[in-house]
């Protein structure tokens, strides 16, 4: 078992002995038995190579011939396992080495390296596949050009693809088969290869580069689907503009591919030129994708064109530097977004999934820094450390640095590392050298695990006119680390004055403070700001500036202030959110003892004045009725939590909002309801559907049966999935028994239309009632539903436990008993989806003690299980230390 060998570190880095400049591969594909024949010109790199041992490793590679130099190497010289080539006697010059593989893509359930999705073949490398389909230096910092041959039958596969550009293709005279051959002139590491063969539709069309170069672009999907790639089109040819506009950088190739599948580990992966996506992020139509849908699409289409420059043009030297690639790209598909849409509402969208997914990692014991620096299993550090936070340092060296030098910085990276692999010191050493500033002690955001806390104080001295913020930072202990040290934390803030303005100050004494950011770099820092002409209501970390939790001592009339005047909208959507998490955690309090909660009438009426403001675009108005979720609320919590009590505190709260607030609810449905309107996905009209659709929900709340009919009716009236769906989301998470008959209505309207059945199966999951265990359990024997496809099991079982907190975290420990026993029969397949639905046990310290002990006793029968993947038993080692 590999998590039984030693780790990985990343102070062990060594240049490998020997390189690979050129690799050509032959393809002849058949299901059972693929040949591959792997040509590779390898040359010595280190004074090591003198040792003559090169090692090639493998994983299940079945070696059928091996030749060097042309000549058939003998048994002696060489050893082969599954895992490994050892050849001893190496040259110590360049040379050439042949290597002959078969592979049963058919029975490559994990879905790494060359398997078979709905008879199309497709390949997976990142992070260690393509030791699946060849014996090779699988690491990123062995960077070769790429030439790939694919031979397969006309009828089973008529499109052939591989990265680059295509230099030949013909047929094979007097056989059935035909051959393509596709170049990469840009030298790449072996995570980055791709080919796919199969019968496939297409859709096609061009974009001309900033110098003029015409790039053929081609979406594949299943036969059929075409019509529902268009939107994908739309967003690269905008993701391509937007690329040149904002950073400068031109794509490179003649052609741009991408082929949607449907059995996919993860989102999508940016092999060049020929991207391949789980459909799920390319497909969309308004029949059968909601708004969030056609924005994950537009998202992850950007993303994986944005690797091209950031991931492939630069790469990274060793997995540790995953953010360098990862946390960049995902910053910058953020920015594309935001400029797309709106960017206040995709700030507090994105600040929501950090808080929901990165801060309980880095709460619990799967906490590591953006830059890990120790690892068994790389797969599982696909992580929302790595992706978000690695987002959030990089827009932090935004706003320290300012835009112009940031821009410098970037321009500066690509100018010296262009064709390299690069490291995270190589990333901020040219911010530092761009704009002539010391970042040594922001490297501390790489490589400090944890969530820094800030607690923030204010006193204003009404004569001296004058405002103290006392500022502290803590940084917790993580698993490995116990001490800290304080870091560079940029506090984007204002001082609001009684008008609801920004206050000016003329002077400030304690710290550095500029634009409008407040450079926060000791454990303890006073700002003193004189010249403060009325007490200020302090707006700090406007914009989410830092990745950080700040407990603020702040009223809450203050609080009910900002909700009414903060400038920034960020700001103001943080402090409904403050104040309703207050209210819901004295709730849940209350729920424990058994009395009834009060609820805070000001807060009501500040939600109910924000429902109605015209000046507020929609998106925004409905993204603050949006109370804090159950698992926010435990997380806020942190200890002995009872997802029943949070459960049932925030049902009150959401009545009494409800009933509050009934008649301007119904007011404001009625204003948002355009009969007829034809469905645009533009973020204005979203955004009108989206506060509409959170009205909806919020009405049900009143569990009126005039609010159930109303549901009813908006589902019978819905022409678009945004809002049909909304009505079944909001009957079903209300718990009503009238949902049976649109769940019921739904499979049925979208049988066989697996991605809109999986919102389907999604829905039944996430039941808070006592029945839904059962329900998943049959669910699992529905035809519906695909035993092997990640995308269902997501779907299902994914959804149930990372999204189910009362049924996940049944006080019977039935929930956790199930995943144990789904995650030990999947894990014999899929080793990577099993232990990505693992992660749903991370919190389970904070639990009370009953459902504690029941969940440790669950991931104590996992850890025990004979033969578990590296992947199960590294999540599950690390979760129970
Ligand atoms: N780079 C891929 C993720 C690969 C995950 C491998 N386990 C997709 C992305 O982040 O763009
Ligand atoms: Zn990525």
């Amino acid at each position: 078992m590999k998590t039984d060998a030693a780790p990985f570190r990343l102070e062990d880095y060594r240049a490998p002995a020997f390189t690979i400049d050129t690799v050509d591969l032959n393809f002849v594909l058949a299901p059972k038995a693929t040949r591959v024949t792997a040509t590779l010109a390898i040359r010595p790199n280190t004074d090591e190579a003198a040792q003559g041992r090169l090692e090639l490793v493998g994983d299940e590679t079945v070696l059928k011939g091996l030749k060097l130099d042309g000549v058939a190497l003998p048994a002696e010289r060489y050893t082969a396992t599954p895992q490994l080539l050892v050849i001893e006697g190496a040259p110590n010059a360049p040379f050439t080495l042949e290597i002959e593989t078969e592979i049963d893509a058919d029975a490559n359930t994990k879905l790494m390296g060359l398997y078979r999705s709905s008879g199309t073949y497709c390949t997976q490398c990142e992070a260690e596949g393509f030791r699946r389909i060849t014996y090779f230096l699988d690491r990123p910092d062995v960077l070769a050009v790429y030439t790939t041959r694919i031979e397969a039958t006309k009828a089973d596969a008529p499109v052939l693809l591989a990265n680059g550009n295509p230099v030949e293709s013909g047929d094979i005279p007097g056989t059935d088969r035909h051959f393509a051959v596709w170049h990469d002139p840009f030298p790449k590491p072996s995570y980055l290869f791709a080919m796919v063969a199969g019968d496939l539709g297409v859709i096609k069309d061009s974009f001309r580069t900033m110098s003029g170069r015409e790039v053929e672009l081609r979406i594949y999907c299943e036969h059929g689907k075409e019509a529902r790639c268009g939107y994908a089109m739309d967003a690269l040819k905008r993701s391509m503009k937007w690329d040149e506009d904002v950073f400068g950088l031109e794509y490179d190739l003649d052609i741009f591919v991408i082929v949607a599948v449907s059995d996919f580990n993860m989102g999508a992966m940016e092999n060049k030129g020929l991207n391949i996506f789980n459909d799920k992020y390319v497909l969309a139509d308004p029949d059968t994708a909601t708004d969030a849908d056609y924005a994950n699409v537009e998202g992850v289409i950007a993303h994986e064109y944005f690797h091209n420059w950031t991931g492939n043009r630069i790469t990274c030297r060793d997995w540790f530097q995953l953010c360098l690639k990862e946390g960049l790209t995902v910053f910058r598909d953020q920015e594309f977004s935001s400029d797309m849409r709106s960017r206040a509402v995709k700030r507090i969208a994105d600040v929501r999934t950090l808080q929901a997914r990165q801060f309980p990692e880095d709460g619990g014991p799967l906490a590591h820094p953006v830059r890990p620096e120790i690892y068994h299993e790389i797969s599982n550090f696909y992580t929302p450390t790595v992706y978000e936070k690695g987002a959030e340092v990089v827009r932090m060296l935004k706003t320290i640095l300012g835009p112009e030098d940031f821009r410098k910085g970037m321009d500066l990276y690509f100018e010296r590392h262009d064709g390299e692999a690069a490291t995270v010191e190589d990333f901020v050493s040219s911010f530092a050298d761009a704009a002539g500033v010391d970042l040594s002690q922001f490297m501390l955001w790489y490589s400090q695990a944890g969530t820094p806390q800030i607690v923030a104080k204010g006193q204003y001295d009404e004569d001296a006119k004058t405002y103290r913020l006392s500022l502290t930072q803590t940084v917790p202990a993580t698993p490995g680390q116990s001490q800290k040290r304080p870091m560079h934390t940029p506090i984007r803030f204002g001082l609001m004055g009684p008008n609801g303005e920004d206050m000016g100050f003329s002077d400030v004494e304690g710290g550095r403070v500029e634009d409008g950011v407040i450079h926060l770099t000791e454990a303890n820092q006073t700002l003193t700001f004189s010249g403060v002409g009325a007490r200020p209501v302090p707006s700090l970390l406007r914009g989410f500036s830092a990745p950080v939790r700040l407990a603020i001592d702040i009223s809450t009339a203050d609080l009910l202030f900002q909700v009414r005047a903060d400038s920034d909208p960020f700001n103001r959507w943080q402090a409904a959110q403050t104040l309703a998490m207050r209210n819901l955690i004295a709730g849940t309090a209350e729920q424990v003892a058994g009395r009834a909660p009060a609820v805070e009438p000001a807060l009501i009426e500040a939600l109910g004045e924000i429902l109605d403001n015209e000046r507020l675009e929609p998106a925004f108005r409905a993204q603050v009725l949006q109370l804090p979720s159950e698992a926010d609320i435990a997380r806020e919590i942190g200890r002995d939590v009872d997802p029943d009590a949070i459960s049932a505190a925030r049902r009150a709260l959401r009545g009494a909002i409800a009933r509050g607030l009934e008649d301007r609810l119904q007011r404001r449905y009625a204003a948002l309801s355009e009969d007829g309107a034809a469905y645009a996905p533009d973020a204005g009209s979203a955004g009108r559907r989206a506060l509409r659709n959170t009205v909806l929900d919020l009405l049900l709340a009143t569990g009126t049966s005039a609010a159930i009919d109303q549901a009813l009716r908006h589902y019978d009236g819905a022409h678009n999935m945004t809002d049909r769906l909304a009505a079944v989301g909001a009957l079903s998470q209300a718990g009503l028994p009238e949902r049976r008959q649109l769940l019921d209505a739904f499979h049925d309207r979208y049988a066989g239309d697996a991605l809109v059945l999986d919102k389907w199966l999604m829905l039944e999951a996430t039941v808070p009632a006592p029945e839904t265990l059962d329900r998943v359990r049959e669910l699992l024997r529905h035809p519906s539903y695909q035993a092997n496809n990640p995308n269902r099991i997501r779907a299902l079982v994914g959804s149930f436990a990372a999204a189910n907190q009362t049924q996940f975290n049944r006080a019977d420990g039935a929930g956790y008993d199930f995943l144990a026993d789904f995650a030990l029969d999947l894990d014999k397949r899929n080793p990577q989806t099993t232990s990505r639905i693992l992660v749903s046990f991370r919190s389970w310290r904070a639990l009370e003690p009953g459902r504690r002990a029941r969940a440790e006793s669950a991931l104590r029968r996992i850890a025990a299980a004979e033969g578990l993947s590296p992947d199960t038993q590294d999540i599950v080692t690390r979760t129970l230390a």
